[in-house]
Parts: C-alpha cells; sequence; structure tokens
C-alpha cells in the first residue's frame, strides 16, 4: 500500500582527479555552485531551496573514476520525480562530467487520493464501528 521513494544518483567522474564546482537544475531552477566534493548535507541543503523539489536525503559515496555519487532519496509522496539536470560547465579535469541516473522510480500509495481508496477506508470505519458494537452488544448480556 506504501509508495516507493523515488531514488536518483549524482556522479561525477573524470580521467584525473577533479577541482571545480557543478550544479543541479529541476524545473527551470538551478542550485548554487556544488563544490567537486561538496558533502551530503551542503548538497541537500541546495536541493532544499529548489521549490520544485519535496524533501531530499543525501548520502555520498566515491568511485574509483575520481569522482562521487551523491544519492537523493525522495520524499515518499511525491511519487516519481522528473530526473533532475546537472551541468558540469564549472568541473575542472580531463573528462570530467556530471551524470544523473533514476535508480528507483518513485510512486504514490496505492489508493492515494482515488475514490475507490475513500470508499475501502469508509467500509473498514463502518466495519469496526459493527463489530465494537457487536462487542459492547454482546459483553451488556
Ligand atoms: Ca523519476
Amino acid at each position: 500500500m506504501l509508495g516507493q521513494t523515488e531514488v536518483q544518483t549524482v556522479k561525477t567522474s573524470g580521467n584525473e582527479e577533479l577541482s571545480g564546482a557543478f550544479t543541479l537544475t529541476s524545473d527551470g531552477q538551478t542550485t548554487a555552485p556544488l563544490p567537486f566534493d561538496a558533502s551530503p548535507f551542503f548538497v541537500e541543503q541546495a536541493l532544499g531551496r529548489l521549490y520544485a523539489v519535496p524533501n531530499v536525503d543525501v548520502t555520498r559515496t566515491t568511485h574509483a573514476d575520481h569522482g562521487f555519487t551523491w544519492t537523493l532519496t525522495f520524499d515518499r509522496a511525491v511519487g516519481n520525480f522528473p530526473v533532475i539536470l546537472a551541468n558540469a560547465n564549472g568541473l575542472i579535469g580531463s573528462g570530467a562530467a556530471v551524470d544523473v541516473a533514476e535508480l528507483r522510480m518513485g510512486t504514490v500509495p496505492a489508493h492515494y487520493g482515488s475514490a475507490e481508496g475513500t470508499l475501502i477506508i469508509s467500509f473498514y470505519i463502518l466495519l469496526s464501528l459493527f463489530s465494537a458494537l457487536y462487542s459492547a452488544l454482546y459483553s451488556a448480556l
């Protein structure tokens, strides 16, 4: 029943050690420059300033191609979030690149906001009322 969180990865890479900075864009809004070695907290804060981006948790790992991978886990309620755009223009180093990938597509909870879901919930509320009434009557006998 619960929705699944969207997970995207932002991966910098190059042929040599990188320096400089890159930016991330969502729905036409761009972050402040993110240093090549930005902390997860820094990225989280920068994304938090873009109104189109919901709550996001960020973790960071290193890899062999002279860069980092930031893993962005989006708020459950947003469902399938559009892939964030990255701009590597400010990254310095041979072959410097930033790639964003959707690691897991988000989904909203089943029956979220649907008439069917409301009906099911109403039915369970009625059912529990009846069973409470029945128990009360039964124990009164
Ligand atoms: Ca998506």
